[in-house]
């Protein structure tokens, strides 16, 4: 079957993905399969309460990308942004190291007050989304509190403190997801893992955006017991991230950053890896994952569409 027809026939696929990289595959990947045909489960790990706001970056990275309003150079947060709010915070001496924009601050607004009614991050992310006039499923991995912590020389941190209030300099020695062990997935989220006929892991941090999707104990063995084609999109190129800490952290806690390193972190997980073309001649090592060579780079739309097709091209014709 040929990737267009793959595509008309609306090949259903859950994603799981974290913010930047990941964003932006999923609009490649929805601009194939289609909205309807598409589900997102998001990263929580990173979920942060800034100024009594509860803020999910990774969640509104994908929000945003798919309503067509995030700012595609920074890479988070809403483009056409003001910091009028910040400025004030600061200037009355208070906590401005996470920026929140104006026009960011009105979706934390919104879905603070939510929680606080005792509604579901699942419920108010579908009610966000549907509000923006996004037709993708987003699903929050789980609904129960996950936080990501990092282990490092300098000490132990919660993750936006590491990666954002100290720009992820540290070496992480290891990782840890509070909350683990009671977190239960998000209604909906079985649901589409069980209907999916391909699981993707989007060219996001296996370690601080995948891994705490994979945290949630019965998705990841609902992922372990899967009947369909799971595809990991590698984030690394040549051995390096595109963006941020993956590679040094894949060097430092797996021994190397080479395709076998990525493939390493989803273990009995995965059936493929798509790797770029710059890593061709680095495939060794890869046992039961099946590489596929292509251009990983997501320099504008068509290169993210191009991504998700070779990613597709899993699925047995
Ligand atoms: N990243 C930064 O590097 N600095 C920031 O001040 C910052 C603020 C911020 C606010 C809202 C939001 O949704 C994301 C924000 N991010 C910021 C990005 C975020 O820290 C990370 O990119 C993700 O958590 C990792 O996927």
């Amino acid at each position: 079957m040929s990737l267009r027809a793959r595509a008309e026939r609306r090949l259903s696929v859950a994603v799981l993905s974290g913010g930047v990289g990941g964003a932006r595959f999923v609009r490649g990947l929805v601009d194939v399969v289609g909205a309807a045909a598409t589900t997102v489960l998001g990263n929580v790990g990173d979920d942060v309460e800034v100024l009594g706001l509860h803020v999910s970056p990774d969640l509104d990275s994908i929000l945003y990308a798919l309503a067509g309003l995030a700012d595609d150079r920074r890479g988070w947060g809403r483009s056409d942004e003001t910091w009028n709010a910040l400025e004030t915070v600061g200037s009355l001496g208070a906590e401005d190291w996470f920026a929140l924009g104006d026009r960011d601050l009105g979706l934390h607004l919104v879905r603070t007050q939510a929680l606080y009614a005792g509604e579901p991050l699942s419920a108010v992310t579908a009610r966000l989304t549907e509000a923006l006039g996004v037709e993708t499923r987003l699903l929050p991995a789980t609904d129960d509190r996950l936080r990501t912590w990092l282990d490092t020389p300098a000490g132990s941190f919660p993750f936006q403190e590491w990666f954002v209030g100290r720009g992820h300099r540290d070496e992480v020695d290891a990782v840890r997801f509070e909350g683990e062990h009671a977190a239960r997935p998000a209604q909906g989220v079985l649901e589409a893992l069980a209907g999916a006929e391909l699981i993707l892991l989007a060219p996001s941090n296996p370690y601080v955006s995948v891994g705490p999707i994979l945290a949630v104990r019965e998705l990841r063995d609902a992922l372990a017991r899967r009947r369909v084609p799971c595809v990991a999109i590698s984030p690394l190129i040549r051995g390096r991230a595109v963006k941020g800490p993956a590679d040094r952290m894949l060097r430092r806690l797996a021994g190397g950053s080479s395709p076998r390193h990525v493939a390493g972190c989803y273990p009995g997980l995965i059936d493929a890896l798509v790797v770029d073309e710059a890593d061709v001649d680095d495939l060794d090592g890869l046992g039961e994952v099946r590489p596929i060579v292509t251009r990983t780079l997501m320099t504008d739309a068509d290169a993210r569409r191009r991504l998700a097709e070779a990613a597709l091209g899993a699925v047995p014709a």
